[in-house]
C-alpha cells in the first residue's frame, strides 16, 4: 500500500514547510516538494491512495511516554485496557505509548515484565513500549535491569512516595541509579516526600477532613520540591540520568532548571492537567466531584502561579516534554471507594485521548509555537526514550506514523461528545479546542479517518527501544 499525503504543511520540531509525504508500506519513503515527480514518475498516479491535506498540518504521530493501561493500583485497576486505551489514544492523534510494567515490593521484575508483555500482546491498536517500575530494589532487580535494557526497556521508574506499595528508600534508589549509570538507562522518578505526605494525610483524616480537596492539601509543593532536589542530588552522586515525571510545582521546575544549568542530565515532564487544571477547580467542586481530579502529584493552586510557570517552562525548555500519566478510574465503583476518606480515592486522571488537542490549544493561545507542540508531544518523547528516527519525525525511513491536524477544525470534549476512554466521566468535560485531529496513520495504515475508526486491535507492535538519544 502506497499513500501520498499532498499539499499539507509538514511540521517537524525543526521547522515547517509545504511538502508531500509518501508512505510506502509501513514507512515514510519520501518528503517531496508539492506536486514533484519522483525519478520521472508522477507520484500521485502511482500510489493506492491520495489524501489531500491542503490547509492542514502533517505532523509525526503523538508519543505518550507515560500511560498506565489496566494498572493494578489503589485496590482496583485503571479502567482502560491496552485495547480501549490505545484506541482512545489513536482518536486523539497519538500513535505510540510507553506504558509501565509494575513490580510491587517483593515481586520478581522479569516475571512481571513477561506478564505485561502477555497483557498487551494482541491488544493494542497502536505501537507500545514499556518502562519498568522498580519497587523495593533488590539485588536480582539490578541484574534484571541489564536484561531489560537488552529487551528494549531502557528506563526505570522509582517512587519516593507510596510506602508499602512502591516506595524505595534512598539507599535502594542509589543502588538502581548506580546500575543505570553503568548500563546507560534512564531513571524516572516519582518525586514526592512520602513520609511527610503520609503524616499530613493521617492528621487530616484524624481531624475529620476527609473530602477530595484534602488530597491536594496534604501533598504540598514543599514535598515535591524536596524530593525533586533529593533525587537530583542522588543522581549527581551516582552519575545516572534522571527524568522527573509529572512535575506540577514551579519550585520543582526550579530545581530541575538549576541542575540543568549545572550541566547535569536531568529532565522534566509535565502533564496536561498541570497546564490547565488547578486546586481551585477542586475548591469549587460540589460534594465528592473533586475526586475526578485526584491525581499525584496533585493539581496545584493557580493563585500560586504554578500553571502559568509550567507553560513558560515548556516554552523555555526547563521542562522537556508532555505526557499524560493516563491512569483512568470511573467515579462509580472506583473513585467512590474514597467517599468518606480521600486517601482511598484511586489516584489518576485519564487524558490519553486529549493530549495533542490540549497542547495544540496552547499554540492557538500563543503559549508555545507550532514546532514546539510537535517537539514536546512527539519528537522529544522519541529522543528521550530511544525511539527517534523511526518515531518522532516526518522523514524518509521513519515509521509511517502521521497525523493530519486541521487548524480550522474544532473539538468539543465531553463524555457525550468525543470520548473514547473507558471512563464514566471526563476530567476535561466542556473543554473546547480550536483544532481537530483529522486523519491518523499508524505505520502506514489509516486508523482514524475523519470521524471513523479504522484501527484494529492487535495491529500495534511492541517498540524495542534503544537508550535515550537525549544524552551525549
Ligand atoms: N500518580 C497517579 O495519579 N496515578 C498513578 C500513579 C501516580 O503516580
Ligand atoms: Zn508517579
Ligand atoms: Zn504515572
Ligand atoms: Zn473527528
Amino acid at each position: 500500500m502506497k499513500t501520498l499525503i499532498k499539499n499539507g504543511t509538514v511540521v517537524n520540531a525543526t521547522g515547517r514547510g509545504l511538502a508531500d509525504v509518501l508512505i510506502d508500506g509501513e514507512t515514510i519513503s519520501a518528503v517531496l516538494a508539492p506536486g514533484s515527480t519522483l525519478l520521472g514518475f508522477n507520484v500521485e498516479t502511482n500510489v493506492d491512495r491520495v489524501i489531500d491535506a491542503r490547509g492542514k498540518y502533517v505532523i509525526p504521530g503523538g508519543i505518550d511516554a507515560h500511560t498506565h493501561m489496566e494498572m493494578p493500583f489503589g485496590g482496583t485497576h485503571a479502567s482502560d485496557t491496552f485495547e480501549t486505551g490505545t484506541r482512545a489514544a489513536a482518536w486523539g492523534g497519538t500513535t505510540s505509548i510507553v506504558d509501565f510494567v509494575v513490580q510491587y515490593a517483593g515481586e520478581n521484575v522479569l516475571e512481571r515484565y513477561a506478564a505485561w508483555q502477555t497483557k498487551a500482546s494482541g491488544q493494542c491498536a497502536i505501537d507500545y513500549g514499556f518502562h519498568q517500575i522498580l519497587s523495593d530494589v533488590q539485588d536480582d532487580s539490578l541484574t534484571a535491569m541489564d536484561e531489560l535494557v537488552n529487551e528494549g526497556v531502557s528506563s526505570f521508574k522509582l517512587f519516593m512516595a507510596y510506602k508499602g506499595v512502591f516506595l524505595s528508600d534512598d539507599g535502594q534508589i542509589v543502588k538502581a541509579m548506580q546500575r543505570a549509570a553503568t548500563n546507560g538507562s534512564m531513571i524516572m522518578m516519582h518525586a514526592e516526600n512520602g513520609s511527610v505526605i503520609d503524616l499530613l494525610v493521617q492528621q487530616a483524616i484524624a481531624a475529620g477532613n476527609t473530602s477530595p480537596l484534602y488530597h491536594g492539601l496534604t501533598r504540598p509543593w514543599q514535598a515535591e520540591e524536596e524530593a525533586t532536589h533529593r533525587a537530583i542530588m542522588l543522581a549527581n552522586l551516582t552519575g545516572a540520568p534522571l527524568y522527573i515525571v509529572h512535575v506540577s510545582a514551579k519550585q520543582a521546575v526550579a530545581q530541575i532548571a538549576t541542575a540543568r544549568d549545572n550541566g547535569q542530565n536531568v529532565f522534566g515532564e509535565t502533564c496536561p492537567q498541570y497546564l490547565y487544571l488547578s486546586l481551585e477547580d477542586n475548591l469549587g467542586a460540589p460534594g465528592f466531584e473533586g475526586a475526578k481530579w485526584v491525581c499525584s502529584t496533585p493539581l496545584r493552586a493557580k493563585a500560586e502561579g504554578h500553571q502559568h510557570h509550567m507553560w513558560q517552562s515548556l516554552r523555555t525548555n526547563d521542562i522537556q516534554m508532555v505526557s499524560t500519566d493516563h491512569c483512568p478510574f470511573c467515579m462509580k465503583g472506583q473513585k467512590d471507594m474514597g467517599l468518606t476518606d480521600f486517601s482511598k480515592i484511586p489516584n489518576g486522571i485519564g487524558s490519553v485521548e486529549h493530549r495533542m488537542d490540549l497542547l495544540y490549544q496552547g499554540v492557538v493561545d500563543g503559549k508555545i509555537s507550532l514546532e514546539r507542540w510537535v517537539e514536546v508531544c512527539s519528537t522529544t518523547p522519541a529522543r528521550m526514550f530511544g525511539m527517534y528516527g523511526t518515531k518522532g519525525v516526518i522523514q524518509p525511513g521513519a515509521d509511517g506514523d502521521v497525523v493530519i491536524y486541521d487548524p480550522n477544525g474544532h473539538t468539543s470534549i465531553g463524555v457525550e461528545k468525543t470520548h473514547h476512554m473507558n471512563m464514566d466521566y471526563s476530567a476535561w468535560e466542556g473543554y473546547e479546542i480550536d483544532g481537530h485531529v483529522d486523519t491518523v496513520i499508524s505505520r502506514g495504515k489509516v486508523v482514524i479517518d475523519g470521524n471513523e475508526y479504522l484501527g484494529t486491535q492487535g495491529d500495534g507492535r511492541y517498540i524495542k527501544r534503544g537508550l535515550s538519544q537525549y544524552l551525549i
